[in-house]
């Protein structure tokens, strides 16, 4: 009855949504796994919850002009994609990168409505971006980019409607010239970002808060099986902020990465990533700007492989381990790669990124009874301590170092608690897909009909 119900709906927004596959993988993903809600839940289905969760509330497409340093004008298309407020105001990164589409940022923001919801904390779901390459850019080619992108999206935005932050291609320096220019505007110095400068209106622990969570949810389900991280060999995809920090956090853990990557390729150090290393790394990535293929000529023991253009499988997740942290990009482990994974001895996967799996790959860990933590769930430290960011600007005060690192794991704590009683509840134990599907799911639905929007 509720599996032909999600069928039909899955059908019409399929109809509805051509050319947007990552979107359509993803609402497809979560609705599946709620068909035992809908058996028990028919409100939802009067009130056409999943019908509206798949529709943005609003979506916003502009023009973005600007300069490069030979005096030559160049046009991108920018985009906000504000999908719910049903919980709090729209809550969500920016992402600058040439894949960049309107489908891209629909999945990107269709996830982070049920990430939000896991959080405990009152957000809404969002994202945005631009088709903006900041490879190669200069910093002031990247400086009027970002002040040219807020001109527009400033109108749009606000401490107590919509909250954007940083994603893929946007850190520190993007973050700080978008709220340059918001207050030049605005003549208003207010949260309207996330990721600020600890010393403007910045929260501790932002940076560090999504590898690090990644790494806390981990502990988590390693705890489940009386294990911890200790000696745990690791591989880790991505060399920018989550794939740092995740690094970082698993050496204070006694973890043993191995592995970094970026869309040049990747490394593997037999040796291990240490602190000495992960320094240059950042190093290498924060100010030089440089490619991961470097690393092999500091530390010469440390082998790099270049990534096979289109190839199905990628050598990086062969190499024997125990844990996988995925924290570069969408669908980067597909059937192939999840089969190599388990194959390798990995029994713990928690994603970094958002939705790096692929659903063949989803369904072989899953089949597998390997750990997996889903990015909703697992990736879900960032956008939570962009929330307490949030907080702190609201009291106009800053919270220290370690408080914020403490509410950052009970955090985490909190989300696997909920995933794991989530998935028990409806006869599924362990499987933390569905688990933080449902959960996430429940919390908005029912806002949507306390708040009777019909
Ligand atoms: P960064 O821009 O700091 O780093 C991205 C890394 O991933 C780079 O090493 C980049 O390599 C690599 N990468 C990006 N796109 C591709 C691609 N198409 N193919 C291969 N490699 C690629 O971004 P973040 O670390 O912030 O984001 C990484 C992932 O984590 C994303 O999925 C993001 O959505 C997710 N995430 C981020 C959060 C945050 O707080 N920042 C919070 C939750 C999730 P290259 O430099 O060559 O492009
Ligand atoms: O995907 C994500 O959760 C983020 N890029 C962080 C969003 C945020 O608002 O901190």
């Amino acid at each position: 009855m509720a599996s032909s119900y999600v069928d039909s709906v899955l059908d019409d927004i399929e109809a509805n949504n051509p050319g947007e596959p990552e979107f359509l993988q993803a609402v497809r993903e979560v609705y599946t796994s709620l068909v035992p809600v809908l058996e028990r839940h028919k409100e939802y289905r009067e009130a056409k919850i999943l019908e509206r969760m798949a529709e943005p509330e609003r979506v916003i497409i502009f023009r973005v002009p600007w300069l490069d340093d030979g005096g030559v004008i160049h046009l991108n298309r920018g985009y906000r994609v504000q999908m719910s407020s049903s919980i709090g105001p729209y809550k969500g990164g920016l992402r600058f990168h040439p894949t960049v589409y309107l489908g891209l940022l629909k999945f990107l923001a269709f996830e982070q409505v049920y990430k939000n919801a896991l959080t405990g904390l009152p957000m809404g779901g969002a994202k945005g971006g631009s088709n903006f390459d900041p490879k190669g850019r200069s910093d002031g080619e990247v400086r009027r980019f970002c002040q040219s992108f807020m001109t527009e999206l400033y109108r749009h935005i606000g401490q107590f409607t919509d909250i954007p932050a940083g994603d893929i291609g946007v850190g520190a320096r993007e973050i700080g010239a978008l709220f340059g220019q918001y207050k030049r505007i605005t003549n208003q110095f207010t949260g309207v970002l996330t990721g600020k400068g600890p010393n403007w209106g910045g929260s501790h622990i932002r940076p560090e808060a999504t590898g690090y969570g990644a790494v806390y949810f981990a502990q988590e389900m390693l705890a489940t099986r009386g294990d911890t991280l200790e000696g745990k060999t690791c591989l880790v995809s991505g060399s920018g902020n989550v794939a740092q920090y995740t690094v970082e956090k698993l050496l204070a853990l006694g973890g043993r990465p191995v592995t970094l990557s970026d869309s040049g390729g990747f490394i593997h150090d037999p040796d291990g990533i240490d602190e000495e290393k992960l320094g240059w790394v950042m190093q290498l990535k924060n100010e030089r700007r440089g490619r991961i293929r470097e690393y092999v000529e500091k530390y010469p023991r440390a082998v790099f492989v270049a990534a096979g253009a289109g190839a199905e499988a990628n050598p990086l997740w062969s190499i024997p381990a125990d844990c996988a942290f995925p924290s570069a990009t969408q669908n980067e482990i597909t059937g192939k790669d999840a089969a190599s994974l388990i194959a390798g001895g990995v029994t713990v996967v928690a994603e970094g990124a958002n939705m790096p799996t692929t659903p063949d790959g989803v369904h072989l860990f899953l089949a597998s009874g390997l750990l997996y933590g889903p990015g909703k769930a697992a990736n879900a430290g960032g956008v939570a301590v962009s929330g307490l960011e949030m907080s702190q600007d609201s009291e106009r005060l800053q919270w220290p170092r370690e408080r914020v690192d403490a509410e950052l794991q009970q955090i985490m704590r909190t989300i696997h608690t909920q995933v794991t009683a989530a998935a028990e509840e409806y006869g599924n134990p362990g499987n933390y897909v569905m688990g933080a599907n449902i959960a996430g799911f429940v919390k908005v639905a029912d806002a949507i009909l306390d708040e009777q929007i019909w």
